[in-house]
């Protein structure tokens, strides 16, 4: 009988949907486990094939509630889902994080989803590189849609649009003035805008003033895009919208899956998985690599940092 901690036997479980081996491959990937390589080899396979969603957006917009809305509509169409909530708040408050918890808990119990938080160590600014293997976990255990929320778009670290395939961008109509003041960077991420609590006053006009300005920044002649990101107005309280926002949800995958944008996606999803690979592992074995000795050195002016750190490197 295969020992509780032996990767393949917790790999079959994953690949088998069983949740509490999610759980434990998904600690272990997230914090760089000894065991996490093997795991990571394996769920490696398959990966790309389901959408993945990034709800994004600020503080407060709705975007826990919006989840828990699309994660009945997958269910009632037949899909399991998985969902990430990264919200570097919460790691500081813990309020924030409950709340995720309680506005999602009518699913908790439901088998055919998994929900997990990432607020663990070094995710202050969004996402980090933990992300990926996360998501791919998720793939592995056969998830149909992969929700990952988090606050912002998470251009700190890594890009949410480095991990999703689908950038969904939440606001309110109570956010008329961040609108105005949303950066390019986050008008260009967003695959897919939303105003949530529409049913609040103002929701048309801050849908026509998002409309505004995501016609506004490209109106300079430029051709027009394969994929026009369109507004959606919806009610997480009520539910009003959110069938309309899952059919344009839908809508841009198959768009991804025929224009082939998907598989370019893809390619720099694994590019960016990659880079961070590269960046902790050559970093680590560097500063591994620092002693007692090559600090005298430095500290006698017979070499310099760079010089040092070339050495290092090469070592
Ligand atoms: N009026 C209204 N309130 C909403 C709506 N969606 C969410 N809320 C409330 O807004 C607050 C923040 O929601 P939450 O989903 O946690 O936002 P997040 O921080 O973006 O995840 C909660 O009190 C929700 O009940 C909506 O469509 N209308
Ligand atoms: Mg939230």
């Amino acid at each position: 009988m295969p020992a509780k901690n032996d990767p393949s036997d917790l790999i079959r479980r994953v690949r088998k949907g069983d949740h509490a081996a999610a759980s434990r491959a998904l600690s272990l990937v997230v914090d760089e486990d000894a065991a996490a390589e093997a795991l990571s080899k394996e769920f490696f396979k398959s990966a790309g094939t389901v959408q993945k969603l990034g709800v994004c957006g600020p503080p407060g917009a709705g975007k826990s509630t919006l989840t828990g809305r699309l994660i009945s509509r997958y269910r009632k169409l037949g899909l399991t889902v998985g969902v990430l909530m990264v919200d570097p708040s919460s790691s500081l408050s813990g309020g924030a994080f409950l709340g995720d918890r309680l506005r999602i808990m009518e699913h908790a119990t439901d088998p055919g989803v998994f929900i997990r938080s990432l607020a663990s160590r070094g995710m202050v600014g969004g996402l980090t590189h933990a992300i990926f293997g996360a998501v791919h976990v998720l793939e592995a255990l056969g998830c149909g849609k992969i929700v990952v929320e988090t606050v912002g778009t998470g251009q700190d670290e890594v890009d949410i649009a480095s991990v999703a395939d689908t950038v969904v961008y939440v606001t309110t109509p109570a956010m008329g003035d961040e609108i105005q003041a949303m950066k390019a960077g986050a008008m260009e991420v967003g695959d897919v805008f939303v105003v949530n609590k529409a049913d609040l006053a103002g929701g048309d006009k801050a849908v026509a003033d998002l409309k505004g300005a995501l016609g506004l920044g490209r109106s300079a002649g430029q051709a027009p895009r394969a994929w026009e990101p369109p507004v959606a107005a919806t009610s997480a309280l009520t539910g009003a919208g959110v069938e309309e926002l899952g059919r344009l949800l839908d809508a841009h995958w198959e768009h991804l899956k025929a224009s082939g944008e998907g598989r370019e996606r893809l390619k720099r999803q694994h590019a960016t998985e990659l880079q961070f690979w590269i960046h902790r592992h050559v970093l680590r074995r560097a500063l591994e690599r620092v002693d007692g000795k090559s600090l005298d050195e430095l500290l006698a002016h017979k070499t310099d940092p760079a010089s040092l750190g070339r050495r290092l490197l090469k070592a």
